[in-house]
């Protein structure tokens, strides 16, 4: 397959300024582009998509730039945002523009990084708008989709003025590193059709670039892409658990598993078709499911996390936490409450306190019949302490009961 044949079948076109575009990707070697604005200090797994189709050039030939908006954070892109944005001061700014980078640079080790700032913090008023400014017709601005809202119900000029801003890196790149490109989810379309405007305006109008967008991800079940109880699912491991993380792909609904293993892994489609047989012939073993989280979690946090995630994952599913560590136990108990104790109690105190069993009769009888392990100890004595100084880490007890029921108990 050809690269557009390969994006196509992914589902990953969603407009393009031009048809040629096709043969250009599929024949030239040419240099793209790609932009981020630092609003967080870290990406979600909506924009890891945008970085993946990036990779996906750069994997057939084409040369990356990454853009850090650190300049055009400082103003705020309006594209279909209802309302104004509250300005970013510098420092935030700078710091999430830091974060973002290493995380950028981390998905896409050999491309070149630039942050927006470098040039156009030095830019001037009278620059702005008699060089750039003058190239822009303000009811051309005003009839793109990702601000009509806004033209109705309020947007400020600084917001307004974003697309020239964008625009004018477009034209920068282009001018500077013959960068011929711009990529972007579809929301970015207007944005990116200005830059092509102006490279027209300042090059001429057979200046070849263009434009190229992707579809924003969506659910079968329309509720949105990439939030979990507990929030937007970042890439920042301290915001979101590497075992979070690879919860967040296994859940995946069976409807929407096939469609994200083409957005967002790297299996050929031999091997993607292999899965779609396997999800119909036994759904229940989550194969693609499995697939999905495994090729994500490593891609994003690196394969020891990946093993790590995974045994957690098999652990609470066995039930066999004695095997977790420390920090495994608290990430994958982290939104479930557990016991706490501050004292050693006798087994046959905490069985009851747990509601593992319904009285001491039970767990008298359970213990008897040597069904009750702590820490993977079979406990037969029912005075038995469970001591703070045995537990793993001197943190964690787990009783069980049988093979499938146990209770984390947090010694305090
Ligand atoms: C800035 C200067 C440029 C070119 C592009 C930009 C950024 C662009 C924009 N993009 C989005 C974004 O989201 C915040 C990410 C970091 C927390 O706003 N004006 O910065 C998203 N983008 C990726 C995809 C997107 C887009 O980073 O393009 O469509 C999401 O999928 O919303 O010269």
């Amino acid at each position: 397959m050809n690269l557009f044949e390969d994006l196509k079948w992914r589902g990953l076109t969603y407009a393009m300024t031009d048809p040629s575009i096709e043969k250009v990707l599929n024949e030239d070697q040419v240099t793209f582009y790609l932009g981020a604005d630092p609003t967080a200090d870290s990406l979600h797994v909506g924009h890891l998509l945008a970085y993946l189709v990036a990779k996906r050039l750069m994997i057939f030939g084409h040369k990356p730039i990454l853009v850090i908006g650190g300049g055009t954070g400082l103003i705020g892109d309006p594209s279909f945002k209802n309302t104004e944005r509250q300005l970013l001061t510098i420092e935030t700014s700078l710091k999430n523009a830091a974060g973002i980078t290493k995380q950028v640079k981390h998905l896409l080790p050999n491309a070149q990084v630039v942050n927006n700032y470098d040039w156009l913090s030095s830019l001037n008023a009278i620059e702005f708008l008699r060089d750039i400014g003058k190239n822009f017709n303000v009811s051309y601005m005003m009839s793109k989709d990702s601000v009509k809202s806004r033209i109705e119900n309020g947007i400020s000029f600084t917001e307004f003025s974003y697309q020239i801003i964008q625009a004018w890196d477009f034209e920068y790149l282009f001018g500077k590193h013959n960068c011929v490109m711009q990529i972007g989810g579809q929301d970015q379309w207007g944005n990116i059709t200005s830059g092509l405007e102006l490279i027209r305006k300042v090059h001429g109008s057979e200046a070849q670039a263009y434009g190229f967008t992707f579809p924003l991800v969506t659910k079968a079940d329309g509720t949105k892409f990439g939030k979990s109880e507990s929030g937007a699912v970042w890439l920042d491991k301290d915001k979101t658990s590497p075992y979070e993380f690879y919860q967040y792909w296994i859940n995946t609904a069976d409807d929407d598993v096939i469609m994200r293993l083409k957005q967002f892994t790297f299996l050929t489609k031999e091997q993607i078709e292999e899965l779609q047989n396997d999800l119909q012939l036994h759904p229940e073993q989550r194969n693609p499911q499995k697939a999905l989280a495994r090729e994500l979690t490593e891609l994003v946090h690196g394969e020891e996390a990946l093993k790590e995630a995974e045994h957690i994952t098999q652990a609470l599913f066995t039930g066999s936490l004695e095997e977790l560590t420390v920090e495994e136990i608290q990430m994958g108990f982290k939104d479930l409450l557990g016991f706490e104790t501050s004292v050693d109690e006798p087994i046959i105190e905490l069985l009851v306190k747990t509601l593992l069993v319904q009285s001491k009769r039970e767990a008298r009888e359970l213990l008897q019949s040597g069904a009750i392990s702590v820490n993977g100890m079979k406990v037969i004595d029912m005075n038995e302490l469970v001591k703070k100084e045995n537990a793993i880490g001197k943190q964690y007890s787990v009783i069980r009961k049988g093979k499938k029921k146990y209770v984390l108990v947090k010694h305090l």
